[in-house]
């Protein structure tokens, strides 16, 4: 196979091009053949630093979402009977610049903002950036970042003075204790999970979670550690106290390097005065927080590692800071297998913060200091600079509801899902006087607000430009398809915008190597070593030389075109006096305090094989088939508590909305939270859009809001039947039923619940099938029918229903609707949901790369002798590409040997 590192070319077809995966953080090296057909074949790309080859289910399965079926692929405008017509570019672009300039002129510059995205390339970023802060003259640009990064970025700049990560991922492998705090690793940052249990299994490495939740992390760990949700920086505090009790205070680097230490620790006696109060605070076990205090003590070469348990938290900055304060007070910073390390979410989410994509940052890592507003006005030659911070994600959509935001230009996120308290910032949008969305897909739940200009953006296969990974490793992302339609990348689309508003001169940028070019050169711009963030070496990049940029970690200032692999080992902190700047915390008060009303903390996050709000994992029926539906995760004693039930229904409120979902008990959930994943909108099911129900907190320095501890209650919610459905175009349910859709192979599933009656069904069914092809089964006593539909012999359609609590299984019709070839002979063998083949079921997806189902899994456990996890995977191939599902095969390992013991 042909490597290229740069462009698909004439007579490239077989050529495999280098770019980088769209999701998470870790950033991992890809490498894609484009198919000569809109497809590309996927692999992991060995030459990459953050992956080496690997990639896990959702990197692997990219090939499965590069289909155009759900792509906006002209510019689209709103009519005046609310529909949309699709228009030029130039209609589109003059509408958009000729909008703004009119409510700029009405209403001034800080009318107008950009909500952003970690999801755009460094150079969509920078120009957008630069166009609001330096040209337009408004402060307000902020992104989906907030959401995710802020505390960290927050707490970087408290002690660090700059938003600097010190590490690498070589820490990961050379680590001897891996702590890993509010992160759900196995499932989000799987490939490094992957690093972190080789070290474990090879060199011995202890790892430690810590999470309120038993999560598919914890399950390969010396040390769990379910903290009381928001209790972190008391656990951080108690553990700074240790230290100093220990003498494991590194005094050399304390003098050397920070200032501020005696009131720290004072503080944080004050929070943590001892092992009985730390275990009150946090909830748990003395033993554990001495012996995991033992463990830190006692390793030097440790790596604290977070996400978003920690970031996305009324506490989110105190918690950070805690964490940081323990790695400067032993020294134990910038060293191979020894320093904190923020995991970082979305694939540029680093890029992003770089430009300045966050409402508190200028550009470049600078601030809004007198000096650092007149250094970067000169450099752009802007006439009309921001002059102080703008406002962040939540308190944006607050001032669109107050109206005092008239226009606002959405990029490449989907704030009517994913921001708190979504039910209202879907009408503060659909109330803009301006509402513009660059979009990927032509229908998702902010597109649902009705923008008036829909603008079609490329993406991942076709955007071509940089990201930035945790490690802060830059990396090319290249494109590999044709733009399809009339899409254009979005640094196209902000510089056309900015040329129609006069400032053509300073965005005559003619490609993303341009850009990136002068994004370089300001890190450098009077830069001297006084800021973290310096590219100054790749300021003069030819186009060639950025076409085939190799991954490499800032700092790469001119002279040292290497990068830079750690920071902080000496100190060198970016503080006015270069030292960090330990700092006393807030004593934490539980902040999302539960009551009678709402006795239940509702916390939020991931599953293992969705990516956000579905957008792109939902179109592939290999990472449907994990987690399908919906879920809240309840503890058993809570679900006894609450009359809930395996299986069904409970509806989830607060005081600002509710959602239905589909209980799930989990022993491994805390009593008194629960939790639910993000991915479910509007457009993928009836009742799931959990924002709705998530309050808008915040903490007071990062402005990211608390989404992981809304206080809330739960209710069982009974529906007469249970069912699905599969057809190969979209099949409406009766009004009023709980449903949620689901890829599969050859159309589209529901799995539904509704108190509709048979008749209503069948109704529905001959309404939208017709009777010709139809066969059904119906057993009106027992509440059940069932029905398929088949065209020259192939099933085209199903629905199948029965009454609740025996919902009929879907994975033996699945595979017959999938397989366009097969033709049911014994159709009522197909109605029966029996297997056609007479092959056993396989149940549902455990291993979502090589498709291995529950049922053969346990099977090969229960076939006798010792069936050891790696056995599967040679038997099976289960767990052998990717790993993310090796705790869940461990699992199933363990309870069939319990099922055969008893
Ligand atoms: N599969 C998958 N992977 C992803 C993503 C995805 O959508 N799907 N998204 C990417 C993005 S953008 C991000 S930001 C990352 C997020 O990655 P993670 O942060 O790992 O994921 P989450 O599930 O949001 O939350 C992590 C854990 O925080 C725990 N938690 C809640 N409250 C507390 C607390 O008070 N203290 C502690 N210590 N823990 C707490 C939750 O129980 C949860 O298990 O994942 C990235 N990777
Ligand atoms: N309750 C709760 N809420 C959360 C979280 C949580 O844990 N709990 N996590 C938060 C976090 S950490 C994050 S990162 C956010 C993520 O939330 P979002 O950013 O809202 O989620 P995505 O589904 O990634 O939305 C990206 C959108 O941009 C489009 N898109 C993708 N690539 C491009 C591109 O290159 N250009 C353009 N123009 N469009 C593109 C996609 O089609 C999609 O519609 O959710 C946050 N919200
Ligand atoms: S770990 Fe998975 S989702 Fe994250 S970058 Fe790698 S392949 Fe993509
Ligand atoms: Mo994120």
């Amino acid at each position: 196979m042909r490597v290229d590192d740069t462009l698909p070319g004439p007579g490239m077809a077989d050529a495999a091009i280098r770019t980088t995966c769209p999701y998470c953080g870790v950033g991992c090296g890809v490498l894609a053949t484009p198919d000569g057909k809109g497809g590309a074949l996927i692999a992991g790309d060995p030459a990459h630093p953050a992956n080496r080859g690997r990639l896990c289910s959702k990197g692997s399965a990219l090939g499965e979402t590069l289909g155009l079926g759900s792509r906006v692929l002209h510019p689209l405008m709103r009519n005046e009977a609310g529909g949309y017509d699709r228009v030029s570019w130039d209609i589109a672009l003059d509408a958009v610049a000729d909008g703004l300039k009119a409510i700029i002129a009405r209403e001034g510059p800080e009318a107008v903002a950009f909500y952003l995205s970690g999801q755009l390339l460094t150079e969509d970023y920078y120009v957008a950036n630069k166009l609001m802060k330096g040209f337009i003259g408004s402060p307000h640009v902020d992104t989906n970042s907030r959401l995710c990064m802020s505390s960290t970025v927050a707490g970087h700049k408290r002690v660090f003075g700059s938003d600097t990560v010190p590490g690498n991922y070589e820490d990961l492998d050379c680590a001897d204790l891996i702590v890993l705090v509010g992160s759900n690793t196995a499932w989000c940052h799987p490939v490094l999970f992957r690093r972190i249990q080789q070290n474990r299994n090879e060199r011995g490495a202890r790892v430690v979670v810590i999470d309120p939740r038993v999560t598919a992390t914890a399950e390969d760990c010396d040390l769990v550690l379910p903290l009381k949700p928001g209790s972190d920086s008391v656990l951080f505090a108690g553990l700074l106290v240790h230290l100093t009790e220990a003498g494991l205070i590194d005094q050399t680097y304390l003098e050397r390097h920070t200032s501020g230490f005696d009131a720290t620790l004072e503080n944080a006696r004050a929070i943590a005065p001892d092992l009985a109060s730390i275990a009150l605070r946090t909830g748990l076990n003395a033993n554990d927080i001495a012996a995991f205090y033992a463990l830190w003590a006692g390793t030097p070469a440790v790596v604290t590692a977070w996400s978003q348990g920690v970031n996305q938290s009324a506490q989110g900055t105190d918690k950070v800071a805690a964490i940081l304060h323990c790695h400067l007070a032993t020294g134990r910073i910038g060293r191979p297998g020894g320093g904190p390390f923020s995991l970082t979410g979305q694939p540029n989410a680093m890029g992003g913060r770089e430009v300045g994509g966050l409402a508190n940052m200028l550009a470049a890592h600078m601030g809004y200091t007198p000096v650092e507003i007149d250094r970067v006005r000169r450099f752009w030659n802007a006439p009309n600079m921001a002059r102080s911070e703008g406002l962040k994600a939540v308190q944006m959509l607050d001032a669109v509801a107050e109206k005092r935001i008239r226009a606002l230009w959405v990029m490449a996120t989907n704030p009517a899902v994913s921001l708190p308290d979504a039910d209202k910032v879907s009408a503060a949008l659909n109330g803009l006087d301006l509402f513009i969305v660059s979009e990927n897909v032509l229908s998702n739940d902010t597109l649902a607000a009705k923008p008036h200009i829909i603008l079609p953006a490329a993406a991942w296969g076709e955007k071509d430009g940089t990201v930035t990974n945790s490690e802060r490793r830059i990396s090319r992302q290249r494109g590999f398809l044709p733009l399809p339609g009339e899409v254009k990348p979005d640094w196209w689309i902000i510089c056309e915008v900015a040329r129609r508003l006069g400032f053509g001169a300073a965005f005559g940028f003619r490609n993303g190597s341009e850009i990136y070019a002068e994004h370089a050169a300001l890190s450098a711009f009077e830069n001297e070593g006084s800021r973290d963030f310096d590219i100054g070496a790749h300021a003069g990049l030819s186009k060639h030389a950025y076409d085939r940029l190799k991954p490499v970690q800032w700092p790469v200032p001119i002279g040292q075109p290497q990068g830079t692999e750690r920071l902080f080992a000496d100190g060198g902190f970016f503080t006015p006096d270069r030292r960090a700047k330990l700092s006393t915390l807030a004593i934490p008060e539980l902040a999302a305090a539960r009551s009678d009303a709402f006795p239940l903390l509702l916390n939020t996050g991931r599953v293992r094989d969705h990516w956000h709000t579905m957008t792109r994992t939902g179109l592939s029926p290999r990472l449907s088939a994990h987690i399908g539906e919906p879920c809240i995760f309840v503890h058993p004693a809570d679900a006894a508590r609450f009359g809930l039930a395996e299986g069904g229904f409970a509806r989830i409120a607060n005081a600002h909305g509710a959602v239905i979902l589909k209980v799930s008990l989990d022993p491994g959930a805390q009593p008194g939270s629960l939790f639910a994943p993000i991915h479910w909108s509007g457009e993928t099911a009836s009742h799931a859009r959990i924002g709705a129900a998530v309050q808008p907190a915040c903490d007071p320095y990062s402005g990211q809001p608390e989404l992981k501890a809304t206080p809330s209650s739960i209710a069982p919610v009974a529906y007469a039947s249970q069912g699905f459905v599969l057809s190969r175009g979209t099949f409406a349910l009766p009004a009023g039923s709980w449903w949620a859709k689901l890829a599969v192979e050859g159309g589209e599933g529901r799995l539904f619940a509704t108190d509709a009656t048979l008749d209503d069904l069948m109704a529905a069914v001959r309404d939208a099938f017709g009777t010709a092809d139809l066969i059904e089964m119906i057993d009106r006593d027992s509440g059940v029918y069932r029905c398929a539909v088949t065209q020259g012999g192939r099933l085209t359609a199903a629905l199948f229903v029965g009454p609740a609590g025996r919902a009929p299984l879907w994975d033996t019709v699945k595979l017959a609707f999938a397989d366009p070839q097969s033709v049911p002979e014994n159709r009522l063998a197909l109605l029966a949901g029996r297997r056609l083949d007479g092959a056993a079921d396989p149940g549902p997806t455990v291993c979502a790369c090589f498709g291995v189902g529950l049922n053969a899994i346990r099977a090969a456990f229960t076939g006798g002798g010792t069936v050891t996890p790696e056995d599967i995977g040679r038997q099976l191939k289960a767990g052998t590409n990717c790993g993310s599902c090796l705790p869940e095969i461990r699992r199933i390992g363990a309870s069939a040997r319990e099922t055969v013991a008893a």
